[in-house]
Parts: C-alpha cells; structure tokens; sequence
C-alpha cells in the first residue's frame, strides 16, 4: 500500500486492491487531527472501510490511567476471591463456564465487566466527550449505543491466544460487507509493548470473515479458512491510546511475557438495534440472584 503525502494531518491512502494479502503498519492507522474535524472522521471511515481499524494516541493520561489500573486488579481480585469463597471451580474458559461479570477467554485472560459502571470508569473523561466519540458516532451511523464497558486483563505468563472476531456479520456471504454494525474502543492503560503482549490484528479481515461459521469462537485455523495472507498487526501503542475495530475483525491477545497484569480497559458501541447473543452469560457471581 502506498501513501500519498497530502500536506495535511491526515495521510492519504490509496485502495487496498485485496483484503486477503492487507499489509499496514501503525503508522499509516493512526488519526491524528481532531477527531471532531469532518476530515478525521472521514479518515476513520475509509481506514474501517479498507482496515477494519485505526487508532488515536494520548485519548486519555496521566492520574486517571493510574486509578484505572489500580481499580482495574482491585476488581479482579474481587471476583476471583468471589469465585473462592462461594466453593466454586475456579473460572473455566469459556462464556458458559463463566458470570455475567467475568469470562475467562483463555488460561490467565479474563473479560470483566463487574465494577466499571462506577469510578473511576463511569467518568467523564471515559464517558463524555471522549476523543473516541465523534469517530464511534460518524462510524456506527450516528446512534452508537454503549453495549459493555469492560476490562481485558492478561496475567503475566499468559500465552498467546486463538484467532476469533467477536461478532458476525448480519448476513451470508451473499451479501457485500455492510459498513459496521458494532467495534470496540481498546484502551490499554499499560504501554503496550513485544513483551507485555499486545492484540494482533488481521486488517482487512472483516472482508472475508462473512458467513464463515463459529467464526467468533478461538481457533488456529481460522486464517486458513477464511483464506488471508496478509501481515499479522501487533498492537504496540502507548498506555491511553484508544484502538477502535470492527467486531468482525480477526484478532488474537498474544502472550503476556512479563510477571505483570496487561489491563486494557474497553468499551463496545453498537447501532441501537444490535443484541449481542455470544459474549457474556446471565448468571451472575455477585447479588441475590447469583447462580
Ligand atoms: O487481550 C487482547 O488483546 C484481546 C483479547 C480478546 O480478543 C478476547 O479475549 O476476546
């Protein structure tokens, strides 16, 4: 892919000939006008269109990354002592062996949405006019409801994790990729580097992910029988950044190398008529209604 310089903040890319062999690096992802200009919200589009990503440095900093990360290991240890202290197996991959607060994804990777709907994550710089808004709207037609707040937290020694989306597409592969329906805004609150473990990213995937059954379950083959070729996109951003992509992206955690937690703390916006029916259980670990 070449990039043409333009002068203005934003470079200008031209087409992505086949999805199945994308190549990019981060440099060409990253929006760096203001995310309220038209200019970089057209870019966000054209990078989902082509990429099914693009990402925004410094999105949130300094004090609140530090109370978010030391919130985000108080409430994991929370639900893991929880899990303890009512005698049950510990957490088993899986959504079915899981809670409505927390999934394990896979050994030492767990999803946990228990506690983020209160400080510091309900704040507003996490949920008012947050960098990430404008491009979250002009992507998902206007309307972007918020479907999870959560928190991905990697143990260190973690290895790495199976490809998957986390959504399908809303039809077969009769029909021509939609623009999307539903994305994530990752939001690592430690720098993400080689050894810590970032995502990796499949660009351009969402393009050959229709139709393909359990194509948001973990697996190997996945590459393979979607048939992309291209080169594997590991996220290596700083602490605050904020990465958005496309549900139906092919993506993976790799392994956390370090003797640290790799928080990143997320949020999931839909178009307001999207239910996602695979990601979180209903029984609960906490309340009266715990299962
Ligand atoms: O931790 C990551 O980087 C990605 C995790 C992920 O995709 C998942 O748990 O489904």
């Amino acid at each position: 892919m070449k990039t043409l310089s333009t002068g203005a903040s934003q470079p200008m890319m031209t087409r992505v000939e086949d999805p199945a062999t994308a190549s990019v690096d981060l440099q060409e992802l990253e929006l760096r006008g203001a995310t309220k200009s038209s200019e970089t919200r057209r870019a966000a589009v054209d990078l989902f269109d082509r990429y099914g990503l693009c990402w925004r440095r410094s999105a949130i900093q300094g004090e609140l990354l530090q109370r978010c990360r030391d919130a985000s290991e108080e409430r994991l240890h929370r639900c893991l002592s929880e899990v303890k202290r009512r005698g049950k197996p510990a957490l088993e991959r899986g959504t079915d062996n899981g809670y409505a607060e927390i999934v394990a994804r896979a050994p030492g990777r767990y999803d946990m949405l228990y506690g983020t709907d209160v400080a510091p994550f309900d704040e507003a710089p996490l949920r008012g006019e947050t960098p990430w808004r404008p491009l979250v709207d002009e992507l998902l037609g206007g309307e972007a409801t918020l479907l999870f707040c959560g928190l991905l937290m990697t143990l260190g020694g973690a290895a790495e994790q199976p490809w998957h989306t986390d959504g399908e597409h809303l039809f077969g592969p009769e029909v021509p990729t939609l623009p999307p329906h539903c994305l994530n805004v990752f939001v690592p609150l430690v720098d993400i580097t080689p050894e810590i473990g970032g995502t990796e990213l499949c660009p351009g995937s969402h393009h050959l992910t229709r139709g393909v059954p359990g194509i948001y379950e973990q697996s190997s083959e996945h590459m393979r029988t979607i048939g992309w070729r291209g080169r594997p996109l590991p996220l290596e951003i700083p602490a605050g950044s904020a990465l958005l992509f496309d549900y139906r992206l092919l993506h993976r955690g790799l392994a956390n190398r370090t003797d640290r937690v790799r928080p990143i703390l997320y949020f999931t916006f839909c178009r307001p008529w999207f239910r996602d029916m695979h990601n979180f259980p209903g029984r609960r670990l906490f309340g009266p209604n715990s299962g």
